[in-house]
Formats: C-alpha cells, sequence, structure tokens
C-alpha cells in the first residue's frame, strides 16, 4: 500500500529550510502534497497562489539542482478546515512537520495529539539540515522588509520577489 504524507505550512514565503524538509520527506513517502495552508494566527505578506506558484518552481529547480526525482511532489492549499480534512480528503495518512527547537517541540505537540485524536493522521517530525535551522519566514519577511538580503534564505525567484515588493510596495 502506497504511504501519502502532507507538509502543512503557511510557507510566507517558503524559505530553504522548508524546502530542504520537502525534498528529504519526498525521499521517504511515496506520494507527498505540499500544502499551503492560512495560519490565522499570522497576517500574511504573499497570496496564497504566489506561495503555491514559488513552492511549485523550487520543487522543479531542487530537482534539476539535486539531481532527485520529485515527481511524487504535488503543491496545493487548503483554507476549507481542519488539516486532517484534508488529509481525509487526499488518503494521506501522515503529516510532516520540521522541527527546528525546543519551541517547535511545544507549539507542535498538541497539534499533532489533536491531529491523530481526530484522524488518526500520525506526524512525523524531521530535524533541520544545520545549514537551514535558524531560517524562518517571519525572520525573512524582516530581513526583506528593512532592505536587508535574504538571497542565502531564499529561493532566488522569492528573493527577487520581495526585493521587487520593496522597491513597489503597492504593487
Ligand atoms: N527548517 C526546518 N523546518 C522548518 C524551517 C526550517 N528552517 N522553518 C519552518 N519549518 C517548519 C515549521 O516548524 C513547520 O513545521 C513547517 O515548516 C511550516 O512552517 P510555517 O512557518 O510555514 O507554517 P506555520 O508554522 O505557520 O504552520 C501552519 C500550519 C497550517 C501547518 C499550522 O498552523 C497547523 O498545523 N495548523 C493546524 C490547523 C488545524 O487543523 N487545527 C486543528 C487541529 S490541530
Amino acid at each position: 500500500m502506497s504511504t501519502i504524507a502532507v507538509v502543512p505550512g503557511s510557507f510566507d514565503p517558503v524559505t530553504l529550510g522548508h524546502l530542504d524538509v520537502i525534498v528529504r520527506a519526498a525521499g521517504l513517502f511515496d506520494e507527498l502534497h505540499v500544502l499551503v495552508v492560512h495560519n490565522p494566527g499570522k497576517t500574511a505578506l504573499i497570496p496564497v497562489e504566489q506561495r503555491v506558484e514559488f513552492i511549485e518552481h523550487a520543487v522543479a529547480d531542487a530537482e534539476v539542482d539535486q539531481a532527485k526525482p520529485l515527481d511524487n511532489v504535488v503543491v496545493t492549499s487548503w483554507s476549507e478546515g481542519l488539516l486532517v480534512d484534508y488529509c481525509t480528503r487526499v488518503g494521506a495518512s501522515v503529516l510532516v512537520k520540521g522541527i527546528r527547537s525546543q519551541v517547535d517541540v511545544a507549539y507542535e505537540t498538541p497539534m499533532a495529539i489533536m491531529n491523530r485524536s481526530l484522524a488518526g493522521v500520525e506526524t512525523v517530525f524531521l530535524l533541520p539540515d544545520p545549514a537551514h535551522a535558524l531560517v524562518s519566514s517571519s525572520l525573512v519577511r524582516q530581513v526583506a522588509g528593512l532592505g536587508g538580503d535574504v538571497d542565502p534564505y531564499v529561493p532566488r525567484e522569492v528573493a527577487d520577489y520581495l526585493r521587487q515588493r520593496r522597491q513597489s510596495p503597492h504593487d
């Protein structure tokens, strides 16, 4: 039986830390859905459709750059309710989350237990690549907003978008 896993996130924007988790998870499961979910606790910077597009392009580039087949990766978004409702709809039995620190453990553990209780969906935690362990979307947004260079932390297309946005904030 094939195992379908979901990597959910706000991805606002996708970072090289997210991408590392996506590429490694794609090697662990038969099918991997990268799911852009609106987090009601956060104010979004980038429209959901744009976030999906950035991830699609970053996965395609990673496939070429790392010479890894990533044709089992699907990128989409979800705004219709619980995360586990999406899992049930597509037959996914696993959620994959990246854990960078004790703060992530404290944030993710109750959700993992609740998701297993709600729908029997297990959560698998992946430790980060040390090279990207301190990268977060919120720090990237902050650095870019103040004119800093975010090239080392996000796919090139995202860095260009954030630069352009700062130069033309009303576009
Ligand atoms: N390296 C490794 N992992 C990373 C890195 C990095 N540099 N940066 C982030 N991550 C991980 C995060 O720990 C997280 O697991 C994932 O990547 C996504 O991160 P974000 O910041 O894009 O997304 P979040 O933290 O805003 O999460 C949004 C979710 C929608 C996934 C979250 O809010 C969630 O699971 N909601 C559940 C909604 C629900 O159904 N609730 C009811 C039952 S719990």
